[in-house]
This record gives C-alpha cells, sequence and structure tokens, in this order.
C-alpha cells in the first residue's frame, strides 16, 4: 500500500489520521478528499508536506470525481461525515447524502476498482445502555458493553444514518465481495475538534467568559477515547483487519457528562460548580460502552492515551494556544444553541 485517500481528512479525526500517517508511515501518500463544510478546516494540515498530502477540495457524492480519484489509489479511509447530532435534530437531510448516498457513491467506485475500504463508524449505531445506577447491582446487564454482535437500534437522525451506511457496506461485502472492513468507536477528544462538541464547547466557553452548559442533568455516560488511539487503532485495521469484519475502538474511558464539565471546570481554575443545565437532547442516548477486547487479541492494538485527565490539560492548552482557530465561530455557534434553550 502507497496511496490511500482520506475521505474528511480537513476535520477533526479524519486531519489527526492525517497527521498520524505522515508522522508514523511516511512512505504513504495520502490525497485528502474533503467538502470543507462549516466543520472542515484547511488549517488542520497546515505544516503538512506538500509531496506526501494533497487535498481534493469535493463532495464524497460527486460520483465522476469519486470515480477518478478512486482508481489511482490503493485504499480509501473513509471519515467523511454529517457528524453532530443536535444539527441532525434540527435539519436531517444533509446527514442522509453525506453519511448515506456519500458512502454509497465511495463504495460504488471501490467495488468497481476492486479497490481496499475502510468505514469509520460510531457506537451510536447500537443506540444507548442503561446506566450502572438503573441497573440491579449484581442484576443481569450490569457491566454489559457493546459488541460487534449487538443488535443495530440508532435513536438520532445522526446516528441512523450512520447505521445505514454502515448496513450498505457489510452488504456490499456480502453480495459484491467489496474489500471492506468497518470499526466503531466511542466519544472522541484532543485538538481539532469542533467547537459545537461538548468539551471543546465548554472549554471555549470558559476562554469566551460564558457559562459552560450541562444538558438535561449530566448522567448520561459517553466512553472518551483520545483521538491518537483512534488513528492507530484504524490503521491497524486498514493494515491488519480481516476483510468483512467489523472492529469496535475504545479505551475504557466511561464517564458522565457532569463529571467531565467539572474536570474541565476544576483544571480551567473556575468553581466546579461554575455551570448552568440547559435543555436535555431530545432522544439523548443514556450511556456508551465499548468492548474493545476483539480489537485488542487479534490485531495487538492497545491505546496509549488513557489518561483522561492529562489528556484533558492538553486539549485545554490546545483550545487556549489556538484560539484564533475558533474564535470568529464562537458567536455564531452559541447563538444558534440559545435559540434552542441550549
Ligand atoms: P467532523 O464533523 O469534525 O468532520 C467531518 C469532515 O467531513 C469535515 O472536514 C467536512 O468538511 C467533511 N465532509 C462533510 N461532508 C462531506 C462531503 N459530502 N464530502 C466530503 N467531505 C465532507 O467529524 P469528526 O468528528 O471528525 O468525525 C469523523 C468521522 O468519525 C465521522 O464519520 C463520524 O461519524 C466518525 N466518528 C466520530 C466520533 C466522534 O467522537 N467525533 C466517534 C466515532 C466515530
Ligand atoms: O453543550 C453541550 N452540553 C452537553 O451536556 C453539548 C454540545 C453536549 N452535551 C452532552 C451531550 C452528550 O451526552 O455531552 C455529550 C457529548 O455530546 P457531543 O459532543 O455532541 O457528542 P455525542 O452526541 O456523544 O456524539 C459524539 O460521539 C459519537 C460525536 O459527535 C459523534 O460524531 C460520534 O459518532
Amino acid at each position: 500500500m502507497k496511496k490511500i485517500i482520506v475521505t474528511g481528512g480537513a476535520g477533526f479525526i479524519g486531519s489527526n489520521f492525517v497527521h498520524y500517517v505522515v508522522n508514523n508511515h511516511p512512505e504513504i501518500h495520502v490525497t485528502v478528499l474533503d467538502k470543507l463544510t462549516y466543520a472542515g478546516n484547511k488549517e488542520n494540515l497546515v505544516g503538512l508536506p506538500s509531496n506526501q498530502v494533497k487535498l481534493v477540495v469535493g463532495d464524497i457524492a460527486d460520483a465522476e470525481l469519486v470515480d477518478k480519484l478512486v482508481q489511482e489509489t490503493d485504499a480509501v479511509v473513509h471519515y467523511a461525515a454529517e457528524s453532530h447530532n443536535d444539527n441532525s435534530l434540527n435539519d436531517p437531510f444533509p446527514f442522509v447524502q453525506t453519511n448515506i448516498i456519500g458512502t454509497y457513491t465511495l463504495i460504488e467506485a471501490c467495488r468497481k476498482h476492486n479497490i481496499r475500504y475502510h468505514h469509520v463508524s460510531t457506537d451510536e449505531v447500537y443506540g444507548d445502555l442503561p446506566l450502572r445506577e438503573d441497573l440491579p447491582e449484581y442484576g443481569e446487564g450490569v457491566g454489559e458493553k457493546f459488541t460487534a454482535e449487538t443488535p443495530y437500534n440508532p435513536s438520532s437522525p445522526y446516528s441512523s444514518t450512520k447505521a445505514g451506511s454502515d448496513l450498505l457496506v457489510k452488504a456490499w461485502v456480502r453480495s459484491f465481495g467489496l474489500k471492506a472492513t468497518i470499526s466503531n468507536c466511542s466519544n472522541n477528544y484532543g485538538p481539532y475538534q469542533h467547537i459545537e462538541k461538548f468539551i471543546p464547547r465548554q472549554i471555549t466557553n470558559v476562554l469566551s467568559g460564558i457559562t459552560p452548559k450541562l444538558y438535561g442533568e449530566g448522567k448520561n455516560v459517553r466512553d472518551w477515547i483520545h483521538t491518537n488511539d483512534h488513528s492507530s487503532a484504524v490503521w491497524a485495521i486498514l493494515t491488519k483487519g480481516r476483510i468483512g469484519e467489523t472492529y469496535l475502538i475504545g479505551a475504557d474511558g466511561e464517564e458522565d457528562n457532569k463529571t467531565v464539565i467539572e474536570l474541565i471546570l476544576e483544571l480551567m481554575g473556575q468553581s466546579k460548580d461554575a455551570y448552568e443545565h440547559v435543555q436535555d437532547r431530545s432522544g439523548h442516548d443514556l450511556r456508551y460502552a465499548i468492548d474493545s477486547t476483539k480489537l485488542r487479541e487479534e490485531l495487538g492494538w492497545e491505546p496509549e492515551f488513557t489518561d483522561f485527565r492529562s489528556g484533558l490539560v492538553d486539549t485545554i492548552q490546545w483550545y487556549t494556544d489556538n484560539q484564533e482557530w475558533w474564535k470568529s465561530e464562537k458567536e455564531l455557534i452559541e447563538s444558534n444553541y440559545a435559540k434552542q434553550g441550549q
């Protein structure tokens, strides 16, 4: 493998993956295919060597462009998506278009040219798990986590379009022999994450003098993983994964939202209760938790950045040092949230 296409490589996780490839595999040429929506930013790729990374600005649903690019590559790693649950509740159409039609367009081109395809997905396709506190202490379901055998049960327009795209890939593997793997990862954090998302929103709220916002009671649990660990896992699956298989990526990082907001406040020198409760998300998933045994045992992957506190310290530092990266968007993002009572 010498050449790969990374779709959505100017977004949060995609750009971190491109940095990972450049830093660890200098022999690989990366073509980033990205539409540069509100969530994509050329700045995320600044400083990368131009002989190793090329940005093509375009839509993954543009069949002609995709066909031309795919026939010149060895593999496609597909990150591009509409990715924010709250946006999907306000306007689902771009989610259907990009996540479903976009994925369809990519896998059709990969099928035609017999190209290796890796599909980046989310744990949200499995729906949610009960909160541990709502389960009997030693009863059934305690400690249950998502595995590749968990039935799909998505809750939001976002997660249902991701689920739909996963199912297209599974069908293309079985019916057409597409050389594909799928990964479903838990919540990522780290540099370059759009400030609409929970952790960067609260960090940039504090930096802007705005009160941090917790949805509902904040009991909802997310299984946090540093985006660098997501990148190393995707690389392991791309290079060593078995065709047709699904691997779940997670680093045992379960925290409830209240704990996370309090930790951000503490690490930023604020009072731990200096946040406000706002309107809860409609259909808000309660708890996600990943069992990544298959990935660890089969491919020998291990996460490295498992100290959440120190990862948050670094992330806070990144948003503090890179205010020009997010400042111009802050007002608009917050005024849109305010319209929803959030
Ligand atoms: P993001 O919103 O930060 O970035 C998405 C990127 O895709 C942007 O650069 C955007 O310009 C690009 N894009 C959107 N529509 C496009 C189109 N039609 N054609 C070409 N490019 C387009 O998203 P993210 O958080 O980095 O997520 C990346 C992927 O990882 C998604 O597939 C998401 O479902 C998945 N994922 C995310 C998380 C998470 O915690 N953020 C966890 C698990 C899986
Ligand atoms: O201001 C906020 N306050 C708050 O309490 C925001 C923006 C969010 N929240 C809560 C909602 C969630 O329980 O924080 C949690 C995390 O929210 P998001 O950052 O919006 O992430 P989530 O909805 O969990 O989805 C993320 O992880 C899975 C990514 O956005 C998805 O792309 C990925 O598939």
